[in-house]
């Protein structure tokens, strides 16, 4: 424990430093889903709490770009991601795999590498997240942000297929969602039903150049109809629509305005503090649940408990919810018992 604490201060100060080898190492800590490595994750954000106090960080912004496979999201963030580089900004790109949860696959591991983002100096690209972490897809974003936050990025795009539950996920951990949406998919306004659209903070209609120009444009006044019918996203924040093209930097730099517009707008109405800190209390819940399941699970003791109780409902002895609530009992117990001992 003592080497693994010495391990943690030390990683936590590689990273305080903006050590990029550091940064790396930390993440792939908090998505380790050994037990050992769950445990000096906790200490190495012990460690940075510690260290932050006397370096405070600014508060990043959190982007979550989302949209059907192929919209262009990788594109975008490279043009967005230039962009904001230009402007003196340090920009981190954390890919979330939506795959990673159910299949232990990664969709994204070799499409987005973003070369013109990786070998910047003031950028930190995340390609290919790994799966199976203790704590959940949320939990271990949330801290992959958090690292990327104290390594001094003042930016964090989080790029998610938009396929499902991940985009909603994302979307409980960012402070702004932007989705892109490409022309001629055919399936219009599907992507309302999908319910990508109800998170979206910008919905953004890509690869609006060449001959996808106008059936762009024609989308996005179609979106930019059915948002007017939604209600805002909060007050004083309706969702815009806008159309770009990758390759055009005055598309991009019209999204970018859209971007710093949204943040103004939500740090002076106190809704981003409002935002982050329902996000907070929900992961809290979710990673104390996450925690409390994971602890019952590898409790050597309980789980001969589990196992005797187990038997008894198989031979007939005890209803399930009363040997669950049995074992409940005795394990909050348990925890009881041990706080006092400590
Ligand atoms: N014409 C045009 N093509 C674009 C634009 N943006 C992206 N594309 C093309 O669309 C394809 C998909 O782009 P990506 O950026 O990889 O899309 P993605 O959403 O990241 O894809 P996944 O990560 O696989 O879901 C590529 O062939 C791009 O070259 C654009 O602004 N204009
Ligand atoms: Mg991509």
């Amino acid at each position: 424990a003592v080497r693994s604490m010495a391990g943690a201060i030390r990683l936590a100060a590689g990273v305080v430093e903006g050590s990029r080898a550091a940064l790396s190492r930390a993440i792939t800590l908090v998505e380790s889903s050994l037990p050992d490595d769950f445990a000096r994750a906790t200490e190495l954000f012990v460690e940075l709490t510690r260290q932050q106090a006397r370096r405070p960080t600014a508060h990043a912004l959190r982007v979550g770009i989302t949209g059907p496979p192929g919209a262009g999201k990788s594109t975008f963030i490279e043009a967005l991601g230039r962009q904001l580089l230009d402007g003196g900004k340090r920009l981190a790109v954390l890919a979330v795999d939506p795959s990673s949860a159910t299949s232990g696959g990664s969709i994204l591991g070799d499409k987005t590498r973003m070369h013109a983002l990786a070998c910047h100096p003031s950028a930190f690209v995340r390609p290919s997240p790994s799966s199976g972490a203790l704590g959940g897809v949320a939990l271990r974003t949330h801290d992959a942000a958090l690292l990327c936050e104290a390594a001094g990025f003042d930016h964090v795009l989080f790029e998610t297929v938009g396929v499902g539950q991940s985009e909603v996920e994302v979307a409980n951990m960012v402070d702004m969602t932007v989705v892109l949406l490409p022309p001629g998919s055919g399936d219009g306004l599907q992507a309302i039903k999908r319910g990508l659209i109800e998170h979206a903070d910008l919905i953004v209609v890509t690869k609006a150049d060449g001959e996808l120009r106008a059936p762009a444009a024609a989308l996005a006044r179609e979106y930019a109809t059915a948002m007017s019918m939604l209600r805002r996203r909060w007050r004083g924040w309706r969702t815009p629509v806008l159309t770009c093209s990758s390759h055009s930097p005055a598309d991009v730099r019209a999204v970018l305005g859209c971007v710093r517009d949204f943040h103004a707008t939500a740090l002076r109405s106190g809704r981003f503090e409002q935002n982050r800190s329902e996000q907070e209390l929900r992961l809290l819940f979710s990673a104390v649940q996450g925690e409390l399941a994971f602890r019952l699970r590898t409790d050597a003791r309980i789980n001969a408990l589990i196992r005797e109780q187990h038997r008894r409902i198989v031979g007939g002895e005890v209803a399930p919810r009363v040997a669950a609530d049995c074992l409940s009992t005795l394990f909050v117990e348990r925890m009881r018992g041990g706080q006092s001992a400590q």
